[in-house]
């Protein structure tokens, strides 16, 4: 695949090829733990990936390995600059936007897959659980660590965590702050299947092409309608907005509109009122 750079970020790299974007968290010196700059740019990235009509598929992975031989997906927020109320910026205010990007990769319609190699901790666990799938290395390490580093994830990182692996196996993860492995990851349905690291991009690519060949909106209305089962009205939003987008692409639609446009009654009349 050719990858081709979409823009220079500090934090991260952004490539694109063939329907597939392709987000790299590049701090490896940190475990690519992220600070605000890191969360903003992986906003912006996945906010054109989102707009960009072209890409179905956005693949997010880390760099490394580091010079040390070690991998890393991302190890959550980064704690050098956390300050009295979240994470410090240059501007010097400390915030907490990572959530922000949470919202994002929840709501684009599109199919967002976590490439783990290596530590996905706190945060970073966080960010695969987002992810609509995860193709783990065999190297994976996965696990929470709030209630030993001073921090928690009450949302998605609790709630949808325990829709995925169960409310006895989310508790055990946050309450004892254990690691994983790739192989257990599997075994509790946190994962979708186990890789060979050197593997880890062809099995991601791999996966996207094969979601690429199938009906972008039914694809989208998927992604909406998992997301309505736990995501209240924010979830029923965006499965309704499927809704009306499809409704402005029938004849029926456009024909109120077009009455308007023209200064005459809508005709519905020759619509039907379907069983
Ligand atoms: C990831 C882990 C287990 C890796 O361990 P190891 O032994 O392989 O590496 P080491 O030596 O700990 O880390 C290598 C370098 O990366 C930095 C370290 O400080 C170290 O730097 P130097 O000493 O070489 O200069 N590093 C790693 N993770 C970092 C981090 N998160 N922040 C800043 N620097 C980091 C091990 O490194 C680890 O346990 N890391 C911490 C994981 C963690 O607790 N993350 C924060 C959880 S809270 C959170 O993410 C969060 C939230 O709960 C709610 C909202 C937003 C964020």
């Amino acid at each position: 695949i050719d990858w081709q750079s979409v823009k220079t970020y500090e934090d991260i790299l952004y490539h694109k090829a063939d329907g597939i974007a392709k987000i790299t968290i590049n701090r490896p010196h940190k475990r690519n733990a992220f600070r605000p700059k890191t969360v903003f740019e992986l906003y912006d990235a996945f906010a054109n990936a989102r707009e960009d009509t072209r890409i179905g598929v956005i693949l997010l992975t880390g760099a490394g390995p580091h010079t040390d031989g070690k991998y890393a997906f991302c190890a959550g927020g980064d704690q050098s600059v956390r300050g009295h109320a979240g994470y410090v910026g240059e501007d010097g205010v400390p915030r907490l936007n990572v959530l922000d990007l949470q919202r994002l990769m929840r709501s684009m319609p599109k199919v967002i897959i976590a490439l783990v190699a290596g530590y996905a901790i706190g945060g970073g666990h966080v960010l695969h659980i987002l992810c609509d799938l995860t193709i783990a290395a065999d190297n994976a390490v996965f696990g929470q660590t709030g209630p030993k580093v001073g921090s928690f994830d009450g949302g998605f990182g609790a709630s949808y965590l325990s829709r995925i692996v169960g409310q006895k196996k989310a508790r055990e993860i946050w309450y004892l702050c254990r690691q994983y492995s790739a192989t257990q990851a599997l075994e509790m349905g946190l994962v979708n299947c186990v890789v060979p690291v050197e593997q880890l991009e062809a099995e991601g690519i791999q996966w996207a092409q094969e979601i690429l060949e199938k009906s972008p909106i039914a694809i989208r209305c998927l992604k909406a309608a998992f997301n309505a089962d736990c995501d209240g009205q924010a979830g029923l939003q965006e499965l309704a907005g499927n809704a009306t987008l499809l409704y402005y692409m029938s004849e029926e639609g456009a024909e109120g509109k077009q009455a308007f446009l023209e200064k005459r009654s809508p005709d519905f009349r020759q619509y039907p009122w379907l069983p």
